[in-house]
């Protein structure tokens, strides 16, 4: 499925790493105006919650990365609503911060609030998830990954481990938060993927809201009303994990007799992935901070930047997994 910024930022596609350092501009130097007396950027973050490892090591990394680059951090939290991402970007306007950063819980709805940055003058930088808005000058930037690969990267390892086999395959789905641009592209890009061969069944897919606990129940209930699980393709680790609990204590075997593919590699995954419990895991990266504390930098600046910066990721068997677990940075 083409994104809506798919065809203006062609042109413009920047790859980098997640972990590729800061540019060296002077701190502070840039723009005019809004900047407080110490000449300081102030950035408001709205973030999505604390829902799975991934959005810690996030936060983590957009926090540590705003020190490094004397960006002056203003942080909320929005409990993975909505709304409250709509008041805390509503106050960042009130503060006049310089600019405005945002990982979108879902992906519609907010173009009310760009509009009201618009014409603040605050720029806004979409950091992580997307959103649908057609006009795509409501925001500088988008930075993060591309969720329709990670689904198909999915798919492929799946249509791979049943290379030559005919009987049917019977996948359980555990999707992201609904209306998030994660759950939306992962379920399509895996879709895509798999439908090229009938034998690949979606028995059950519903929402573990990206948490463990939630991923746990789920998986309880899938496993109650279908006797015969091959896969479970979870959106994230963390769904992963609680599934893995249910799984026990169904008394089936994780990694054996049912197959996990997750999306993220946190440690907690990539431990179990080393165990065998997982089979397979699709790489996420959280480490946006530092990118994105340059991007602001720019923006600031009034440098023109890309429309879409993508971050680079990998996948991870279980070998993979344990040569890469002793140093794993979040
Ligand atoms: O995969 C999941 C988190 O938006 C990429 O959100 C992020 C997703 C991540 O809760 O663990």
């Amino acid at each position: 499925m083409l994104k809506k910024w798919s065809a203006a930022v062609l042109g413009g596609l920047l790859v980098v790493g997640a972990l590729s350092a800061c540019g060296g501009e002077k701190e502070g130097d840039a723009g005019s105006g809004t900047k407080k007396d110490d000449g300081k950027i102030t950035m408001g973050f709205a973030q999505v919650g604390a829902e799975s490892g991934w959005r810690t090591a996030n936060t983590k990394s957009i926090q540590e990365a705003a020190t490094a680059a004397g960006i002056d951090l203003k942080f909320s939290d929005a409990q993975q609503k909505q709304e409250n991402q709509i008041k805390a970007i509503r106050s960042y306007i009130a503060q006049k911060v310089d600019i405005i950063a945002f990982s979108p819980v879902v992906e519609s709805g907010w173009d009310t609030v760009l509009k009201e940055a618009k014409d603040a003058k605050i720029p806004v930088i979409l950091t992580d998830r997307a959103v649908d808005s057609k006009d795509t000058s409501l925001y500088k930037t988008f930075i993060g990954s591309d969720f329709v690969l990670e689904g198909k990267k999915a798919g492929e390892w799946l249509v791979k481990e049943y290379q030559g086999k005919t009987d049917t395959v019977n996948i359980v789905e555990l999707q992201g938060t609904t209306g998030s641009a994660p759950a939306n592209d992962r379920k399509s890009g895996f879709a895509d993927v798999i439908k090229a061969d009938p034998k690949f069944k979606v028995i059950a897919s519903q929402t573990g809201d990206f948490t463990r606990a939630k991923g746990k129940e789920v998986m309880e209930a899938f496993l109650k009303a279908n006797p015969k699980i091959d896969v479970l393709y979870a959106h994230n680790d963390d769904m992963g994990l609680g599934a893995i609990e249910a799984i026990v204590a169904a008394g089936k075997k994780p990694g054996v007799d049912i197959k996990i593919i997750t999306v993220d590699a946190v440690k907690d995954g990539m431990t179990a992935l080393s165990e065998g419990k997982i089979n397979y895991i699709v790489e996420c990266s959280p480490l946006l901070g530092p990118q994105l504390m340059d991007l602001a930098k720019k923006v600031v600046a009034g440098e023109t930047i890309p429309q879409r910066v993508l971050t680079e990721e990998t996948t991870f068997t279980p070998e993979q997994a344990k040569a890469a677990l002793p140093n794993r940075k979040y």
